[in-house]
């Protein structure tokens, strides 16, 4: 019993959280470089708002945590862990610095040759993210981002250069991050800003049925190029639970619910269901079908569900503004059962649990947790230790709960990616002292430190975790 033999255990990041170099090596500008620390982060994120003049922002990530000059002692570290999976996420404009040229940029496509080599140096077999909310300026600019169709032929090519040229390095790819995100966070998930008085329902359906459409596209190109590729779709989860037991309460949890799942029925049961022609018929919105968009979406479906998993969420049909809370962008009625984090994210393994069994009972396909892990401040004490005995107790519960699904449930579980797996940037709020590594980084919120590593209390518990394959926790 326990975890199967070659469960995937490792960590993830994502390339505009953790490279840095952002005018190094060709690289175009993205929407993410234009995601500022401070009060205007969130407005620009949903899309409200946006900048003209950057004189008077910090951007973080554009020194991030220095992956694009450390990838080596970095990834060295998490080998030392013992990884068996390292998730990183391909910035599209180090390969397309426009999004729209005629040919790739080899300095971009050798830097993640070389990254992956790495990797396979160590035995760590890479799981990439095609696009973890990144989208070429260039092409916000252009087209409005996702919101037009040509997007589409954009990301195949560049999805199509990166299946080709990586074919002998990869086997686990993710078409998009979080896809769910695009009503939540649209300008970071789908280059979307909203236009004066325009029906931003209809303008995010859009956005993800093109964002639909190129996962499908990519997923049948990847099986062709590579039969021994892996595809997997990648939600940002939660199980919403019901405020009381109130039918109005438990109602309103399933349709919270929906709102998520209506993307993942797309990629791994091929069409879109029944509820969400209805709801977004209800917010006066048309879904942009156009040539044999059915079809392509029917018949390429996902090989496995990959998902974040920070928190349960919970729905009231008559919510109180007083008792709300939000995690990971999604808002939430305050759990009174649940601890919290230093962010308010409400603390739920059994949840995790749950979350699990929802996703498998309804798509019976592999699942692959890809991002779970506690946000907390590290303090680096004088002797240079990092006690960080919080995160170990969040994250043994959490393996705990996964084990449990396994062992007790009988989830098909391949693998286990920790967030941030070394210190990177918030994406929430920009923030650096929101850590979740096992290694710290040496630099505050507004980039000043050495960029040091150092091994956190938690990097010697994870590695007995992964040597003994989830027996010692
Ligand atoms: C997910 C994203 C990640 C990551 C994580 C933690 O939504 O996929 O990119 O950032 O959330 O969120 P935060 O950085 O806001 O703590």
């Amino acid at each position: 019993m326990g975890f199967k033999e070659g469960f995937l255990w490792g960590g993830a990041t994502a390339a505009n959280q953790v490279e840095g170099g952002i005018f190094e090596g060709g690289r175009g500008l993205a929407n993410v470089d234009l995601m500022p620390y401070g009060q205007d982060r969130y407005a620009i994120g949903t899309g409200e708002k946006w900048i003209n003049h950057i004189d008077n922002h910090y951007f973080p990530s554009h020194q991030a945590v220095d992956f694009y000059h450390h990838y080596k002692e970095d990834i060295a570290l998490m080998a030392e862990m013992g990884f068996k999976v390292f998730r990183i996420s391909i910035a599209w404009t180090r390969i397309f610095p426009h999004g729209d040229e005629e040919s790739p940029n080899e300095e971009g496509l050798k830097f993640y040759e070389d990254v992956f080599k790495e990797c396979h140096k160590y035995h760590i077999e890479p799981l990439v993210t095609i696009n973890h909310f990144d989208c070429p300026m260039y092409l916000i600019n252009k087209y409005g981002g996702w919101r037009d169709r040509r997007m589409i032929d954009c990301y195949v090519k560049l999805a199509k250069v990166l299946l080709i040229r990586y074919k002998h390095f990869v086997k686990y790819w993710l078409t998009f991050n979080e896809i769910n995100m695009i009503l939540h966070f649209p300008f970071v998930a789908a280059g979307l800003r909203f236009k004066d008085d325009e029906n931003k329902i209809q303008a995010m359906i859009t956005c993800a049925h093109h964002e639909l459409v190129a996962s499908a596209l990519v997923t049948k190109l990847a099986h062709e190029i590579n039969p021994q590729n892996q595809i997997g779709c990648m939600l940002a989860a939660g199980s919403y639970y019901p405020a009381t037991c109130k039918p109005e309460d438990y109602w309103k949890a399933i349709c919270d619910n929906r709102e998520s799942y209506m993307f993942i029925d797309v990629q791994s049961r091929g069409y879109y269901p029944p509820y969400a022609l209805k709801w977004i018929e209800k917010n006066q919105a048309t879904i942009p079908f156009m040539n044999d968009d059915k079809n392509l979406l029917m018949e390429n479906t996902v090989d496995f569900i990959s998902f974040s998993y920070y928190s349960s969420r919970v729905s009231s049909s008559t919510p109180d503004s007083s008792c709300q809370t939000e995690s990971n962008i999604f808002a939430s009625v305050i759990n009174p059962y649940l601890k919290s984090s230093e962010w308010g994210w409400q603390i739920d393994p059994l949840g995790l649990r749950i979350t699990m069994n929802e996703l498998y009972d309804r798509y019976q396909k592999p699942l692959f947790i890809v991002e779970n892990g506690l946000g907390a401040k590290d303090i680096v004490e004088e002797d240079g230790t990092i006690q960080d005995d919080y995160r170990i107790h969040y994250l043994r519960e959490h393996i705990k709960a996964m084990k449990d699904a396994v062992d007790k449930d009988g989830v098909d579980l391949m693998g286990y990616t920790t967030w941030g797996c070394i210190d990177l940037i918030s994406n929430g709020t920009g923030e650096m002292e929101k850590r979740y590594g096992f290694i710290y980084v040496d630099r505050d919120n507004r980039g000043k430190g050495t960029f040091k590593r150092l091994k956190k209390k938690s990097f010697e518990w994870y590695k007995k975790v992964i040597a003994t394959n989830g027996e010692l926790l």
